[in-house]
C-alpha cells in the first residue's frame, strides 16, 4: 500500500490545505493528515477541533485518516511505514525552509518530501492570514471550508 503523510498546523485548515490532501489522496492508496503539535504555540483552535474540521472536510476523500502527534515528523512516518511526505509549495519564500526541513528529515529517516505547486488561487492563502482578516471582520467564506467559516466565526463571536 502507498502511503504518505500531509502534515501541518492547521489552525484552521484553508482551501490551501484541502487542495493539496485532494490532490495527494489522489495519487496515494493512503494519505494521513497529521496535525503536530507545537505546545509552545498557543492556536486559536484545539486540537481537537482541528481534527474534527479537518475529518469533516476530508470524509468525501475516503482515504484519508486525520490524527494528532506530538514529536517529530520522522517517527510520525516511521511508526505508520509512511516513506513519503507531501507538502504544497506556495512561492520562492516557502522553498528556503521547506528544503532545509525536507532535507533534515531524509536525514534523519530517509523519509522523501515530494512538493507539489499550490493552486495559484490560494498561492497567497495561510491560517495566519486567515485568522488575521476574519479577526478584523473581513470576508473569509472562499478561503476556507463552510465549517471552518462557521467554526471561526463562532470562536471570533461574530454569529
Ligand atoms: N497552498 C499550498 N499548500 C499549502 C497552503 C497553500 N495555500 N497553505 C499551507 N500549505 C501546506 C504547506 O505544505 C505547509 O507546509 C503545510 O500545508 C502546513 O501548513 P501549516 O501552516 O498548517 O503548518 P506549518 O507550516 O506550521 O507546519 C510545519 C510542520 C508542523 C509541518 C513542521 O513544523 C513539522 O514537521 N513539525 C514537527 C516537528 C519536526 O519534525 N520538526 C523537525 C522538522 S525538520
Amino acid at each position: 500500500m502507498r502511503r504518505a503523510v500531509c502534515p501541518g498546523s492547521f489552525d484552521p485548515i484553508t482551501n490551501g490545505h484541502l487542495d493539496i490532501i485532494s490532490r495527494a489522496s489522489r495519487l496515494y492508496d493512503e494519505v494521513y493528515v497529521a496535525v503536530m503539535i507545537n505546545k509552545s504555540k498557543k492556536g486559536l483552535f484545539e486540537v481537537e477541533e482541528r481534527l474534527d474540521l479537518i475529518r469533516q472536510v476530508t470524509a468525501e476523500y475516503g482515504n484519508v485518516r486525520v490524527e494528532a502527534f506530538h514529536g517529530l515528523l520522522v517517527d510520525f512516518c516511521k511508526q505508520r511505514d509512511i516513506p513519503a511526505i507531501v507538502k504544497g509549495l506556495r512561492a520562492v519564500s516557502d522553498f528556503d525552509y521547506e528544503l532545509q526541513m525536507a532535507q533534515m528529515n531524509n536525514g534523519l529517516s530517509g523519509v522523501e518530501t515530494l512538493f507539489v505547486p499550490t493552486n495559484p488561487t490560494y498561492s497567497f492563502l495561510s491560517s495566519s492570514l486567515v485568522k488575521e482578516v476574519a479577526t478584523w471582520g473581513g470576508d473569509v467564506s472562499h478561503l476556507v471550508p463552510p465549517v471552518v467559516l462557521e467554526a471561526l466565526n463562532k470562536r471570533l463571536r461574530r454569529d
